[in-house]
């Protein structure tokens, strides 16, 4: 029997159709292999990726749960190719400095295997560069400011449906997060409120894309049970 409860806000009957356990076990697996398939890219096709794309990444990402709801996100899409040649000197800069004068060695260790480096071609080769930002504080209607909570856990979560819809579309991308970000703010009119969080360059691999041969480690390690 249903239980009655007393509301002081709107609620609503929430029944998605119950999966026998087998069908649900195949989906489980189908999802796995599916999102097994995606790498992290660095050489992309300069191939148009329609604006849909971009925006149904972005409405998948919007579904994200987050700090009482406060889905404290803004997805900036640029195609602009003076907006995304800015981006890049700027972010080539940072990375210069990071490379030249202040990698330090346990750095070089484990970013060895990726061999980047400071120069970012893709972000101008990308068709597309989506900037998330979150907002600490977000400004209410009557033009209040409000504290968020876990921003961060929030942003990050809906950034792995937004890479998740991507990859789903046949699209790839590069969790980029060149350091320090806050030229994003400059180049991108961000207001205060907001922090770069994530710069995602979007598009088809190039042709002659390759990415480092990584494996993922097994459940074992990325999976404890506790008691019985
Ligand atoms: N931001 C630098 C360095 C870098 C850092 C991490 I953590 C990576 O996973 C990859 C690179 C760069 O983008 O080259």
């Amino acid at each position: 029997m249903t239980q009655t409860r007393k509301h002081r806000y709107p609620f609503v009957p929430y029944a998605p159709p119950r999966l026998p356990v087998d069908e649900g076990l195949r989906a489980g697996a189908e999802f796995h292999r599916h999102l097994d398939r995606r790498r992290s890219v660095r050489w992309f096709s300069p191939d148009p990726v329609p604006v849909e794309a971009i925006e149904l990444a972005v409405c998948a990402a919007n579904t994200a749960p987050s700090g009482a709801h406060q889905q404290p996100w803004t997805f900036v899409a640029t195609q602009d190719v003076v907006v995304k040649h800015q981006i890049r000197v700027a972010a080539e800069q940072e990375e210069q400095r990071f490379y030249r004068e202040r990698e330090i060695p346990e750095w070089r260790a484990a970013l060895a295997s990726l061999e980047t480096d400071e120069h970012k071609e893709f972000l101008e080769v990308a068709p597309w560069l989506v900037v998330v930002f979150a907002q600490k504080h977000r400004v209410l209607p009557n033009g209040q400011l409000q504290k968020t909570y876990y921003a961060s856990e929030s942003v990050g979560i809906a950034c792995g449906f937004f890479i998740a819809a991507l990859h789903s579309m046949g699209l790839t991308t590069l969790t980029h997060t060149p350091n320090p970000m806050a030229f994003l703010s400059r180049v991108l009119h961000r207001p205060a409120t907001e922090r770069p969080y994530i710069l995602f360059p979007v598009g088809y691999p190039a042709d002659d894309c390759e990415v480092p041969d990584l494996t993922r480690k097994p459940l074992s390690e990325a999976l404890v049970f506790v008691g019985d």
